[in-house]
Order: structure tokens, then C-alpha cells, then sequence
């Protein structure tokens, strides 16, 4: 699968999905706009990528979440890199898991601010320049927690409900103007997300995968590169992809460990 000459721009490339997105992205010949926080994380793979496939990297710490923060940061590109032809809306995180009513205002503000400001704001700077080049592919990272709601994760539900809201919209606005706009919607992926979801307690986060086979981010990764790599006429609309031991949110079959 060559994307050979292609400028793909990801979001949350520091870890999980993003980072494997960006190895595979790199893999198949394109060039890399690069953004998490995590500058020196960042830096090191851009490094490795650059020594690995001779891929040519821009990377670069940005915090989706403040919009003045994206629209400089993406002003500033070098006009070569300024409209990517590929974005990945990956960035994103869960933070708490219980009833609502006992909820964290700043773990619903962090969600909210990221996983659907945070994607509006990248979106909203890089669209008119697609539109007006008329071509470009945006791929939302959405989630099985877009489709479904389970007990104690309600706001993060509600943002990835809103993802696939933003993505359906996207769409009927953008129709016409030949840039295509995709999700890819993941079950449970064993990346840092149930860490950082469970403010670092990593024994809590195993639990998450106890006894069943998650996916990997390569398997996301192989997903979004499928989807960006169709011919023009073609879109991959919307994608749910599940480990095979995972029926829904909450049916996961999990084996008894010895
Ligand atoms: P990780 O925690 O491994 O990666 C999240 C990435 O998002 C990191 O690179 C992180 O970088 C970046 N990020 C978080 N907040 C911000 C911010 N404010 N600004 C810029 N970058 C940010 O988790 P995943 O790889 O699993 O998550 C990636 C996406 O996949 C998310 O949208 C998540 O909701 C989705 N998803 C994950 C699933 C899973 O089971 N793992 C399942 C379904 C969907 P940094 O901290 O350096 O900023
Ligand atoms: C991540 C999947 O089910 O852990 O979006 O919320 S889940």
C-alpha cells in the first residue's frame, strides 16, 4: 500500500493508536505532521521514523484543547506542509469511570475539551484549506463507546457520541467537495488509555484486560491506513472494530487465569 508523497497530519501520535498510525503511515512512504504534549516522546519517534523508512517528519508539541494554541501551531506550518492530505483525529482520552452523580467536573472537562474541542479546532483550521485544494480525507477516531453506553462511563460516551455526530455531519457538509471524511471505531485497544483513564494506577488499568486479548494499536493502524488508501470514489464510511473477545461495551468473554 504506497501513500507515497502523501502529508498525513496525526493527532496524539505520542502513544497507542496515534503512534502506530504513525509507523504505519511512515511505513507506506508518507510524510508526517506530528502533535501530542509529549514533545521529547514526539521527537524520538520522528527520529526513528526518519532512520527507519528515511521519512520525512514535522513534529511538534501542541494541547488540542486550546484553540488559539492549534490555530498558531498550524499557521506556522511551512506552506509545503500547511494542508495535509490526510488527517487523523486521534487525540483523545478517557478520565474516571463512575456513576454520574459522582463524577469529576475536571475529568468531564478534560474528555469534553479533547476529544470533541479538541477535534473541532484541528478540524475547523485545516478544512477550508482542503476544500479549497479539493481533495483531502479526514479519519475520526471514534469508538464502540460512540454506538453504545455503558455503566459509569457516561461522558466519555457522550463525547464519542458526539465524535460520531461530528463525523456524520462532516460529511453531508463537506459532500461535494471531494474531501472524504471516515471513522474508525475501536473496542477495547491495550494502549495507555486505561492508565490515563484511571489517573495512573496501572494495576487498575490491567483489570481492563484481564483474561481477554485486546487489540493492538497496529490493528487500528492497519485499519486507517486501508481507509486512507482507497481510490478517490471510495469511502469507508464508518468502521466498528472489535477484539474478537469483545461482543459489546460490556459483554467480553475472559478467559480464567492460572
Ligand atoms: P493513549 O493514551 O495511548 O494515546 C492518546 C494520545 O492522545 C496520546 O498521544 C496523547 O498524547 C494524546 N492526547 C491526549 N490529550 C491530548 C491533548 N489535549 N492534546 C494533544 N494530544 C493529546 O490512548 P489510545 O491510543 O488508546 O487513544 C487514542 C484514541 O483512540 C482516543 O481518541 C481514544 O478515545 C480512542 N479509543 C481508544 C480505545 C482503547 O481501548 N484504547 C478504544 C476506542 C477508541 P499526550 O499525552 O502526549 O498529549
Ligand atoms: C474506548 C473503548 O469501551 O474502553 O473507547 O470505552 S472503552
Amino acid at each position: 500500500m504506497s501513500l507515497s508523497g502523501k502529508t498525513v497530519f496525526v493527532t496524539g501520535a505520542s502513544s497507542g493508536i496515534g503512534e502506530a498510525c504513525a509507523r504505519a503511515f511512515a511505513q507506506a512512504g508518507a510524510r508526517l505532521l506530528l502533535c501530542a504534549r509529549r514533545e521529547q516522546r514526539l521527537r524520538e519517534l520522528a527520529a526513528t521514523l526518519r532512520e527507519q523508512h528515511g521519512t520525512e517528519v514535522l513534529a511538534f508539541a501542541l494541547d488540542v484543547r486550546h484553540r488559539t494554541a492549534v490555530e498558531e501551531a498550524l499557521a506556522a506550518l511551512p506552506p509545503e506542509w500547511a494542508v495535509p492530505d490526510i488527517l487523523v483525529n486521534n487525540a483523545g482520552l478517557s478520565r474516571g469511570l463512575e456513576p454520574l452523580q459522582e463524577g469529576s467536573h475536571q475529568d468531564w472537562e478534560e474528555m469534553i475539551d479533547t476529544n470533541v474541542k479538541g477535534l473541532l479546532w484541528v478540524s475547523r483550521t485545516l478544512l477550508p484549506g482542503m476544500v479549497e485544494r479539493g481533495s483531502g480525507h479526514v479519519i475520526n477516531i471514534g469508538s464502540i463507546a460512540g454506538w453504545e453506553v455503558y455503566p459509569n462511563g457516561a461522558v466519555y460516551c457522550a463525547s464519542k457520541h458526539a465524535v460520531d455526530a461530528l463525523t456524520k455531519g462532516m460529511r453531508i457538509d463537506l459532500n461535494g467537495t471531494s474531501v472524504k471524511v471516515s471513522s474508525v471505531d475501536p473496542g477495547l485497544v491495550d494502549t495507555e488509555f486505561s492508565r490515563v483513564r484511571f489517573h495512573g494506577d496501572q494495576q487498575r488499568a490491567n483489570a481492563t484486560y484481564a483474561g481477554m486479548t485486546p487489540l493492538r494499536g497496529e490493528d487500528i493502524a492497519e485499519t486507517v491506513l486501508w481507509v486512507a488508501s482507497r481510490p478517490a470514489h471510495v469511502n469507508l464510511a464508518d468502521i466498528l472494530i472489535l477484539p474478537a473477545d469483545q461482543a459489546s461495551c460490556t459483554v467480553v468473554h475472559r478467559r480464567q487465569e492460572s
